[in-house]
């Protein structure tokens, strides 16, 4: 059986690192993506038994450093199946007033200039011969706005909306393209967004169960794995204690 080679954007930690442990134990070849080179290299001496692996570090925010990444592929990775656009980041929450403009730019160049980036650059490696599928790791916060949220929302909406773009402009190249939307996942995002205060952290998944790395990524798994005629455009997978962004039914 052919194999499949699917990339994946933010693979060193939370929900790219937990797919890619998933989806090396299927018939998939992986190409690896994020900034932390020690971390790329762990992961794929770890799963070098069961798959291929290949490691791209760059950063999505910086267009040469993508572009250069996608075409220094070797001939034998070049025919790219499936794309996650997962690599992401919040930083900071709190008023609009109050906000630094270097985590908005931040936050606007990874979540959507670098979906954007890495798309348009890994576009000419797709698979357009009925087994390409793109899917965007989007959020709930791209369904709705929460306070503090604004900037990091509004890139998520963004995402929604590029998604929805990207299924238009692909549709003639046959290649399916997704959203998966989730709520509140225990991963490294909160430790990110509150800049390395670990306690600050914790209390964001604090008297829930929160979604963990492995539920998110086992959807993921789920869309990339329907039959070539069948695309889920969106799923939206929340914990079971989190209605939307704002109401939670927390232990006592
Ligand atoms: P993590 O912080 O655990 O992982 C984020 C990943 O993104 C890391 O692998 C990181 O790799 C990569 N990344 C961040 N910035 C860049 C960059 N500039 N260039 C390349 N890679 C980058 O968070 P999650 O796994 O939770 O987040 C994954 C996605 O899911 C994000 O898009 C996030 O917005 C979204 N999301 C998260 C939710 C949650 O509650 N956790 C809920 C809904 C959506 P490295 O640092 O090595 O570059
Ligand atoms: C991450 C989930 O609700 O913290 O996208 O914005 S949330």
């Amino acid at each position: 059986m052919r194999k499949r080679t699917i990339l994946i954007t933010g693979a060193t930690s939370g929900f790219g690192l937990a797919l890619a442990k998933i989806a090396s134990k299927g018939a998939n070849r992986l190409i690896i993506c994020g900034r932390r080179q020690e971390r790329l290299e762990k992961l794929a001496k770890e799963l070098a038994d069961s798959c291929e692996v290949f490691t791209l570090c760059f950063d999505v925010q910086n267009e040469d450093l993508v572009k250069k990444a996608f075409s220094n592929l070797p001939d034998a990775w070049k025919n790219i199946d499936i794309l996650i656009n997962n690599a992401g980041l919040a930083l900071g929450k709190g008023n609009l007033a109050e906000g630094e403009i270097s985590d908005w730019d931040q936050m606007i160049d990874t979540n959507l200039k670098g979906i954007l980036y890495v798309t348009k650059h890994l576009y000419p490696f797709l698979n357009k011969s009925g087994n390409g599928h793109i899917v965007n790791v989007g959020s709930i916060a791209g369904k709705e706005v929460y306070p503090g949220g604004n900037v990091y929302c509004a890139s998520k909406h963004a995402v929604d909306a590029i998604t929805k773009a990207m299924r238009q402009d692909f549709l003639k190249d046959q290649i399916r393209v997704s959203q998966v939307a989730p709520g509140a996942a225990e991963t490294e995002f909160s430790l990110v967004r509150f800049k390395g205060d670990s306690d600050k952290a914790k209390t964001v998944y604090k008297g829930f169960n929160p979604l963990q790395a492995e539920d998110v990524a086992n959807c993921i798994y789920f869309v990339i794995n329907t039959p070539n005629h069948v695309c889920i455009n969106d799923l939206v997978v929340m914990p079971s204690q989190q209605a939307n962004s704002t109401t939670f039914n927390k232990y006592e």
